[in-house]
């Protein structure tokens, strides 16, 4: 069952009763954070449509249900949805805690961005371990790309550097950056990074750039507090939220969205090449309400 139609199942507006009284806002409100739309969000978006519905005399469900999509959309459309490609070699670089699909996500949006004929490099900054480099190989050569490494425990900078030189040399359109996942709170992370952004500053200046923080949706309101550490020490442009496959509680996106300003740019949804998809907020709020 694919994740839509998880999320119709919770049917957040289905068991109300007709009128807009005190029992339907709450019984909206717990909906909405079951959903992982958090506490916050959630009071903050039905005050809206508590607000919103007053002052356009709406009085049904089924307006009001129009509304809080309305709303809804809005959070999810703060920022650039779009990925910037526009100045090559585009570079795009992947970040987020262990195990959150970073290396995965960048194999399946290699393969997409090949199939619009785009030129494609992958670039292995994640040395940590040896089987980082040899993951993201297999889906190198799945996708017919080319792919920049070097051995375990070698500096991710100087992978880039290596990256840089040959998208430059092989005029490669999009260049996609793996990294170590690490824990959100980790001191280094800020210095890798920034050692990371000056190679490519100093390689490739006039570059078009993204920060992608890559979330696994089944963490729930902990993706949120990750999401908040990584734009701080980051400055992302955009999110990945992966497997929400593996859960009906996509809710977490609008929270992520309204707190950061942040985007969804693309959602996981499962293991395979095609299990990536750009985020629709339109389709995204219609099937949750
Ligand atoms: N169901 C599902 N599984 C996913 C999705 N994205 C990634 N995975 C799985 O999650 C696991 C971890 O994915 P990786 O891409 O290795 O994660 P990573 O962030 O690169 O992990 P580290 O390099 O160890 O930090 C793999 O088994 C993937 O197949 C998704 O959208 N849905
Ligand atoms: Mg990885």
């Amino acid at each position: 069952m694919g994740f839509f139609d998880k999320i119709k199942k919770i049917g957040i507006f289905s068991n109300f009763i007709s009128e807009l009284d005190d029992d339907f806002y709450e019984e909206l409100e717990e909906s909405l954070v079951m959903a992982d739309m958090g506490a916050e969000t959630t009071m903050e978006a039905v005050e809206e449509l508590k607000a919103r519905c007053k002052a356009e005399k709406i009085k049904d469900v089924e307006g009001a249900r129009g509304k809080m999509r309305e709303i809804l959309a809005e959070y999810l459309t703060l920022g650039n949805a779009q990925v910037d490609l526009s100045r090559q070699p585009a570079v795009v670089l992947f970040i987020g805690v262990n195990g959150v699909g970073k290396t995965t996500s960048i194999g399946k949006l290699a393969a997409r961005w090949k199939g619009e004929g785009r030129r494609v490099m992958v670039c292995a900054g994640d040395t940590f371990r040896a089987a980082a480099a040899d993951q993201l190989t297999i889906w190198a050569e799945r996708a017919g790309v080319d792919i920049i490494k070097q051995h375990e425990g070698a500096d991710p900078a100087a992978v880039v550097y290596d990256a840089m030189s040959a998208a430059k040399a092989r005029r490669t359109d999009v260049v996609l950056v793996d990294t170590a996942g690490r824990l959100h709170n980790k001191q280094n992370l800020m210095n890798e990074l920034n050692k990371i952004s000056r190679v490519i500053d100093r390689e490739c200046p006039d570059s078009s750039r993204e920060t992608l923080l890559v979330l696994d949706a089944t963490t729930g309101q902990n993706g949120l507090i990750q999401a908040k550490q990584f734009a701080q020490a980051a400055g992302i442009t955009g999110i990945v939220l992966t497997k929400l496959d593996g859960t009906a509680k996509g809710g977490i996106v609008i929270a992520i969205a309204k707190e950061l300003g942040v985007p969804v740019k693309f959602v996981g949804v499962g293991e395979g090449v095609n299990d990536l998809q750009p985020f629709d907020p339109r389709a995204f709020t219609e099937a949750l309400l």
